[in-house]
């Protein structure tokens, strides 16, 4: 094992493994699959155009959060070298042995920023600074101007998400999933929804990031000019669930590693959220929910844990929640191997 670059997933897994099924009815019993499947697809650079087309651009933003809570946007704005460097430097971070990811001592990060398969938390200090405050900024002014669009789009012309997602409560996560052979219904990452306002992310051209779209898993067809928007928790109470929070996972691939970069656009933990179809919250009382329920149940209840009486029998029909699923915590590591940079800036 010595110089392996993976977390020793098949000594820890190994009675698991050994045990698995051959179809995946059995550990993974819910919904079909379809078809690999193109998101919506937005030009950003519609909204720098005339405003016939500028306001077209913001509806096709506000249409797909509201039917996909996902969507891709080309012409986003971040310079592709500053793609590229972030995605060499985070290959070169995994690709250093496992022994010495695991323990990296480095007071910039706080404890807990590199974990893997199972709970393990030691540090990193192996990405350029500067790498990740480039990527960190420009992602962040791309997350702001969707955010006040989708508040504009509800007719809220505010200055909330720019007075309360700070750059210091807005994290990266790096992902690697290794190739995983032993399985071809091995999870990277287990269904669930992002506590975000909005997640931004940075995917490769190896695909396995699927999402429920009306009862069913749609494959997202990966497209390499464009970037991933999805709608996270927050969003979703903010806007009395007019845009959606999906579940999302991502499928190991037998034969090839797959690379991924999140950025999480959050406010701080003191914002509270205000909305009809859930009792008023701040995120920071949201977080400390969820890390109990993942504690006490090892998976995310969200949002429906504030729903307002009147609302759960008029919107959600009882458990049929719009955002339950599994914690962005430990319980969603599957195959993969991934650093939490928290607080970059
Ligand atoms: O790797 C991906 O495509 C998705 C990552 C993700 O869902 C997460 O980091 O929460």
């Amino acid at each position: 094992m010595g110089e392996s670059t993976d977390p020793p997933f098949e000594i820890t897994y190994k009675n698991l493994l050994n045990n698995m099924p051959n179809t995946n009815q059995k550990n993974f019993p819910e919904l079909p699959v379809v078809e690999e499947s193109e998101l919506p697809l937005i030009d950003l650079n519609h909204l720098y155009l005339g405003d016939t087309e500028r306001q077209a651009c913001k509806k096709l933003i506000a249409q797909a959060s509201r039917e996909w809570g996902f969507f891709q946007v080309i012409n986003h704005g971040i310079p592709r070298d500053i793609l590229e460097i972030m995605r060499a430097e985070q290959v070169k971070l995994f690709k250093k042995p496992f022994e010495e990811k695991k323990s990296y001592k480095d007071l910039n990060f706080s404890a807990g920023s590199y974990r893997w398969g199972t709970p393990t938390a030691t540090n990193l200090q192996q990405l350029s600074c500067t790498t990740m405050e480039q990527f960190a900024t420009t992602v962040s002014q791309l997350a702001q101007t969707l955010a006040d669009i989708l508040g504009e789009e509800m007719g809220h012309k505010t200055e909330f998400f720019k007075e309360t997602c700070l750059p210091s409560s807005c994290y990266l996560r790096l992902n690697r999933y290794p190739p995983c052979p032993v399985h071809p219904q091995m999870l990277g990452i287990m269904p669930h929804t992002d506590s975000s306002f909005l997640t931004v992310l940075h995917q490769d051209n190896i695909g396995g990031l699927q999402l429920v779209k009306d009862g069913k898993w749609i494959a997202v067809k990966p497209n390499p000019a464009a970037l991933i928007i999805n709608i996270g928790d927050l969003f979703q109470a903010w806007s009395n669930d007019l845009y959606k929070s999906v579940e999302h996972r991502v499928m190991a691939n037998p034969l090839n590693e797959r690379f991924s970069t999140a950025y999480f656009f959050c406010p701080s933990y003191d914002t509270v959220i205000q909305s009809g179809v859930y009792r008023s919250f701040s995120f920071g009382e949201f977080k400390k929910q969820v890390r109990k329920d993942v504690e006490l149940f090892g998976s995310k209840i969200g949002l429906a844990r504030f729903l307002v009486p009147s609302s759960i029998s008029r919107t959600h029909g009882g458990s049929d929640g719009g955002s339950s699923g599994v914690s962005t915590d430990y319980s969603t590591n599957g195959f993969r191997d991934a650093a939490y940079l928290i607080s970059v800036l």
